[in-house]
């Protein structure tokens, strides 16, 4: 039957297991944050391994974002500079964010450094709009971004929260509360990994009078963006499901059920 079909209908038909993958997956059982993703990271959302060079084949890719910064004398190949998986997930209380990271240097060390300035240092921020809007916005009521710093002594900018709020609020720039986030780090010689819960009533409530306790079948704009300086200035850079502030560009995920594991079959 699908052969059957025009080609328009056809190329439409494909998009559908690119639309279905745009879902984040709630967990039945809460995970223990110690930086180790095992209990829930084939249970949340994660589109396997992001480098550079699938992040230049995908809709999101601006070389003059989407960079990795070469130092003097460095042989590495690119995805030694900087690959990672992503994983996010939610419950009724809490959004769950892990990621799997290889990094040749870690650097979040920023000569001219202020709290808010995770972006000149490694870093991963996940962008969240919610509930999500249509029409989109710049950077406002209903955005979020929590951003981690890869920083083992865990100053408080190193758990950070961009937001709107209503009354037309932009940009507010504060840590994570304390009491609505947990987080952990493993460092190692690759890379790192990152585990995370952000509690949404005491964010995403105080940035939207609109956001209401999450159910299954809600949609909200997420965006990841992963910062890579590397002892440089302002370096690498990865922008995922998104192009940048505007909300309008971030991608629509649905808060689905729990997700089945990946079975393996006995031959
Ligand atoms: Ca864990
Ligand atoms: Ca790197
Ligand atoms: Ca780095």
């Amino acid at each position: 039957m699908f052969l059957s079909l025009p080609p328009l209908a056809r190329a439409l038909l494909s998009l559908l297991p690119t639309l279905a993958a745009a879902q984040i997956p709630q967990l039945t059982t809460p995970p223990t944050i110690d930086g180790n993703l095992h209990e829930w990271k084939r249970l949340a959302h994660n589109d396997g391994l992001w480098d550079i060079e699938r992040l230049r084949r995908s809709p999101w890719y601006d070389p003059e974002r989407n960079r990795l910064t070469l130092h003097p004398g460095e042989t590495a190949p690119p995805e030694q500079d900087l690959a990672a998986r992503y994983y996010t997930a939610w419950d009724s209380t809490f959004l769950y964010f892990g990621a799997e990271v290889t990094d040749n240097v870690i650097d979040v060390h920023d000569p001219a450094h202020e709290p808010k300035r995770w972006y000149f240092k490694d870093a991963i921020c996940w962008f969240v709009e919610a509930p999500r809007q249509a029409r989109g916005q710049n950077f406002g009521e209903r955005d979020n971004a929590f951003c981690f710093l890869a920083d083992k002594t865990k100053p408080p900018y190193a758990a950070w929260w961009r937001h709107g709020a209503p009354g037309g609020k932009t940009y507010l720039e504060e840590p994570i509360p304390p009491e609505a986030v947990q987080w952990a780090l493993h460092i190692h010689p690759q890379g790192f990994t990152l585990e995370a819960r952000v509690a949404m009533a005491p964010t995403l409530g105080r940035s939207s009078s609109q956001w209401r306790a999450p159910r299954i079948g809600d949609t909200y704009g997420l965006t990841i963006v992963h910062t890579d300086p590397d002892n440089g200035d302002y370096g690498g850079h990865f922008l995922l499901y998104g192009r940048g502030d505007n909300d309008a560009s971030w991608t629509a995920f649905q808060l689905t059920g729990p997700l089945a594991p990946i079975e393996r079959k006995p031959r």
